[in-house]
């Protein structure tokens, strides 16, 4: 039997988006516009400071956000290096339905943005530019478990069709080189879909997803049998086999398979997701590599 609609999202913020998403869904909408709809709350929520308004800039004092989308017939969109756009994330979809592309990357993806009805915004709110002060006292690069790099929106849904989709929106690392873009917005690391079998996302340290492609590996590992608990399990031990620094590294990952089913796993605790389904939205602890 089919669990559906469900939906799954990152963090404490998984919860509201999570709502929203759910109104989509229940409304019998699509897993696509149900994740856009979700993602976008935490985008525009200036206290949530790993995304959209209100996240952290880079060592230079910019916003600068990645961002992706793919829905059921696997057509994807994705912006990266993006600045001044509130939500990112519907740049990316516009980006899969009215181009000839995949990823908008910096000023082109600005343009397009602007061309589109975007308006330019100031994305640095006073606190995180007081917290980006502070940090240029020492300018010393060594991320915060669970703490600065918390707030990265991951959601994936599975719609009253049986179809799925997933959304990734994040600011990337607090003080990043200026140009780095993370797994976020890239295809396969940050967010993966395949209807044919599931969906995974990943938020953290984003350079050991991109090493690994975790999100495509997930997915594809549950291809081959595995359930979503078990391939996000796997993925986070690629991760530990490549021996990252553990203080300084946290990744989480959530899936989600055709029959509804969902799996989340992290390297440290700390990371928790919002699962809403059977009408109950609720937050859990995600299972961790480390004790
Ligand atoms: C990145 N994965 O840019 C993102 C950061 C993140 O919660 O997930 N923060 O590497």
């Amino acid at each position: 039997p089919v669990k559906k609609p469900v939906v799954i999202s990152t963090w404490n913020h998984g919860i509201p988006a999570n709502e929203a998403a759910w109104k989509v869904l229940k409304a019998g909408g699509r897993a696509l516009d149900a994740v856009e709809q979700g993602v976008r709350v935490p985008e525009g929520d200036p206290t949530e400071m790993s995304v959209g308004y209100g996240g952290r800039p880079d060592r230079d004092g910019h916003v600068t956000l990645d961002a992706c989308i793919m829905d059921d017939k696997g057509n994807a969109g994705s912006v990266c290096f993006l600045e001044h756009i509130k939500h990112p994330i519907s740049v990316a979809r516009m980006v899969m339905e009215k181009t000839p592309h995949v990823m908008l990357a910096g000023e082109g993806a600005l343009t397009f943005a602007l061309q589109n009805g975007f308006k330019k915004e100031n994305l640095l709110t006073d606190e995180a530019r007081k917290q980006w002060e502070k940090w240029t006292k020492n300018s010393d690069y060594h991320p915060e478990v669970n703490i600065e790099n918390h707030d990265t929106i991951s959601q994936l849904a599975l719609d009253m069709d049986g179809n799925l989709s997933g959304a990734c929106t994040t600011s990337g690392m607090a003080y990043k080189m200026r140009g780095r873009v993370g797994d976020s917005p890239i295809i396969g690391a940050g967010m993966f879909c395949d209807n044919e079998v599931g969906a995974a996302a990943a938020t953290g340290h984003g350079e050991w997803v991109m090493r690994t492609l975790g999100s495509f590996l997930v997915v594809e590992l549950m291809r081959n049998g595995r359930s979503p608990q078990e391939a996000c399990e796997e993925a986070v031990l690629r991760i530990v086999k490549l021996k990252p620094n553990f203080n300084e590294v946290q990744i989480g990952y959530i899936a989600i398979n055709k029959a509804g089913e969902t799996g989340a796993y992290c390297l440290h605790p700390g990371f928790n997701y919002a699962l809403y389904e059977d009408d109950k939205n609720v937050l859990y602890d995600a299972k961790a590599y480390l004790k």
